[in-house]
């Protein structure tokens, strides 16, 4: 497995509930590297754009009224298979079929209000970080556990 990128968020959700270092820590612990990070208020252009694949679906009103009803913490997170391994740390779309151990499984009940978001592909990850982060705003860095982490 090759090295990749993903975009997880944090949704207003997780935010107001406390949930922020729970999670970020979720993924640090796992082995993953943080490349970006920051609070911010989505505008409803930006929310759209994330999430124009489901636009045609009844809920979408909805679910773009809920990603901008508050601030979100946008992460970038690289690392060894980390979209994948990253969309199984959060779990099912819907909260009461995830499992325990996850993030929805442990910290969230219902669809509307599943506290992150994970990208569901490389290609999806690439996208949704260049979306989300402007130019400037990742680091590329080396981690002192590397070696550690990986042979
Ligand atoms: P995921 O977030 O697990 O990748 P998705 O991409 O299918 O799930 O949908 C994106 C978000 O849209 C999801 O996190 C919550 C919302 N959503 C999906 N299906 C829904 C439904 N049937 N009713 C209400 N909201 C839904
Ligand atoms: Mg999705």
């Amino acid at each position: 497995e090759g090295v990749e990128q993903t975009y997880i968020m944090i949704k207003p959700d997780g935010v107001q509930r406390g949930l922020v270092g729970e999670i970020i820590s979720r993924f640090e612990r796992k082995g993953f590297k943080l490349t970006g990070l920051k609070l911010f208020q989505c505008p409803k252009e930006l929310a759209e754009e994330h999430y124009k694949d489901l636009q045609s679906k009844p809920f979408f009103p909805k679910l773009i009224d809920y990603i901008t009803s508050g601030p979100v913490v946008c992460m970038a997170w690289e690392g060894v298979g980390v979209v994948a391994s990253a969309r199984k740390l959060i779990g099912a779309t819907n909260p009461l079929n995830a499992e325990p151990g996850t993030i929805r499984g442990d910290l969230a009940v219902q669809t509307g209000r599943n506290v992150v978001h994970g990208s569901d592909s490389p290609d999806n990850g690439k996208r949704e970080i260049a979306l989300w982060f402007k130019e400037g705003e990742l680091c590329s860095w080396e981690a002192v556990q590397g070696p550690w982490l990986v042979e």
